[in-house]
């Protein structure tokens, strides 16, 4: 499967293309197309078309109906989206079977559910001292954006595009997508299983290349984009609002994080090990929620330290950095990190496996301690298995930490109190407070993050919220 734009219908050939290298060793494993701004101009024309022809003229009943075909494509060809996914990323295979392939189909199956049972809102109104009934019926309706521009990012690729393209198309508008530029594989998979659902030409439409000056910034500056849905890191998203300035373009951004976990000294310690080892080196902490900051009570400081890194330094099969830019990246941080005093419990370095791998883009899982709060690998996003733990005495103190980052994504609390998990969670300055638990996902539950973690909540109606726009119809009775 050779990565191609798909527009109005049609997978379009490109002259520029760019390589693609495998992570786990580094060879070039295929080419991605590089999307003009003709290109880009061409979808959006095929997005506004689906909305003056039959896409746009769909019931919600049809769209679920094409959201299921979806599913079912995507579940048809699971292995063949599997391997494409551990091509493009070099995750272990097992992830992408039990997490991300599965997930994209779940998005659509939730969102065929969610759009096809979602209730509206009715007010009888009544008007004192008017003649005739007095009454009126105020209700609310609600209409598609028009046509949607969703930019996703690398670490759980068709994830993430499907967890916007879903809502967005139950809502009935028209996409035009663009994946990174480091996974196009699964988005063109998508596009093919989207042609066989037999969606309606330019309803989904499939753009491939770079962000800042090729096709991401097209895309985003683009005045027939009525809306825009994007995944990645909070400086992008700061350059996207600044060209979607100029149109008033709405937006909805899931951004970076720094996320803490709070373990309190009444935690379960094994469960609270094992939940951190989850929650910092899954997929090589390239996951937007994945725990950076770790602060524990003083009494299991020492404990908890130990712990952590030996099983840290135990950890066998994880996958590479997703290139070689963003493994230099994070290995500038582990050595910004000793520079800055850190003391390094597991790995720091880059591991030799004797193999092709050696090619590839591995970092160690690693464990730090010793840094001061100001630390700037204490308050940058890394996203590399990274995590620095640092000792607190109460409650207050754990809280203060937690909340002192320009971040507030996602957060974690071990304690098996449980008046304090209650009083703790809403304090935490964070979008998702996990409590004994890491990443447990209901897709109907609100999805985001405060600060330089986003702008707006998706997940379940808020995803239908974010693409739709109520109108309010008011009937004199
Ligand atoms: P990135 O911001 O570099 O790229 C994301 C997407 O934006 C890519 O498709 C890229 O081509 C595009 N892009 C880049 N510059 C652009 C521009 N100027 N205009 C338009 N599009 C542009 O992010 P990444 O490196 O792919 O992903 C890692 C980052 O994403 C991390 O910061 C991580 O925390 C964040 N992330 C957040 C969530 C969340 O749900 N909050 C989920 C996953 C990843
Ligand atoms: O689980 C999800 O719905 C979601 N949006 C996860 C984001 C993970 C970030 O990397």
């Amino acid at each position: 499967m050779k990565p191609a734009h798909y527009v109005n219908g049609v997978f379009a050939p490109t002259e520029a293309t760019f390589p693609l290298l495998s992570p786990v060793d580094g060879s070039q494993v295929g080419v991605v197309p590089e999307a003009s701004r003709d290109v880009v101009d061409a979808a959006v024309r095929a997005a506004r078309a689906a909305l003056d022809g039959p896409w746009g003229r769909t019931s919600v009943e049809e769209r679920c109906a094409f959201l299921r075909r979806i599913a079912d494509g995507i579940e048809a060809r699971f292995d063949e989206f599997v391997a494409a996914e551990v091509a493009d990323t070099g995750k272990p295979r097992d992830l992408a079977a039990t997490v991300d392939i599965p997930r994209a189909i779940g998005n659509f199956r939730a969102y065929a559910d969610l759009a096809y049972g979602r209730p509206e809102r009715a007010y009888p109104t009544t008007v004192p001292g008017w003649s005739g009934s007095g009454q009126a019926l105020n209700y609310t309706v609600r209409r598609p954006l028009g046509v949607v521009a969703i930019i996703s990012p690398w670490n759980l690729p068709l994830l993430l595009l499907t967890w916007k393209v879903a809502p967005a198309l139950a809502a009935g508008n028209a996409v035009v997508a663009k994946p990174s530029e480091e996974t196009p594989s699964t988005a063109t998979l998508l596009a093919e299983v989207i042609g066989e659902a037999g969606l309606p030409d330019g309803a989904f439409n499939l753009v491939h290349g770079h962000g800042a000056g090729a096709a991401g910034e097209h895309l985003t500056s683009h005045p027939g984009v009525d809306a825009i849905a994007f995944t990645g890191a909070s400086a992008t998203g700061a350059a996207i609002m600044r060209n979607a300035a100029e149109h008033v373009t709405p937006l909805s951004f899931e951004l970076g994080g720094k996320n803490p976990a709070l373990v309190f000294a009444d935690a379960d310690l094994a469960e609270a090990v094992e939940g951190t080892v989850r929650s910092s080196f899954t997929h090589s902490g390239q996951i937007c929620l994945c725990t950076e900051r770790v602060y524990v009570q003083r009494p299991v400081f020492d404990e908890f330290v130990r712990a952590l890194a030996e099983r840290a330094r135990a950890l066998t099969g994880y996958g590479p950095m997703i290139s070689a830019e963003h493994r230099d990246k994070v290995l500038s941080y582990y050595r910004l990190a000793v520079e800055e005093g850190a003391t390094v419990q597991a790995g720091g370095g880059v591991p030799t496996f004797g193999d092709a791998r050696d090619s590839g883009f591995y970092v160690e899982p690693t464990v730090l301690t010793g840094l001061p709060q100001s630390a700037r690998a204490v308050r940058e996003e890394i996203f590399g298995p990274v995590c620095h733990v640092a000792p607190f005495d109460d409650e207050d103190e754990a809280i203060r930490l937690a909340n002192d980052s320009p971040y507030g994504l996602a957060a974690t609390v071990w304690t098996t109190d449980l008046s304090r998990a209650h009083r703790v969670a809403p304090r935490v300055e964070a979008g998702i407070v996990w409590v004994n638990c890491w990443n447990l996902r209901d897709l109907r539950t609100p999805f985001g993050g405060v600060k330089a973690s986003g702008i707006g909540r998706e997940g379940g109606e808020y995803s239908l919220d974010f693409f739709s726009e109520p109108v309010n119809v008011c009937v004199k009775i």
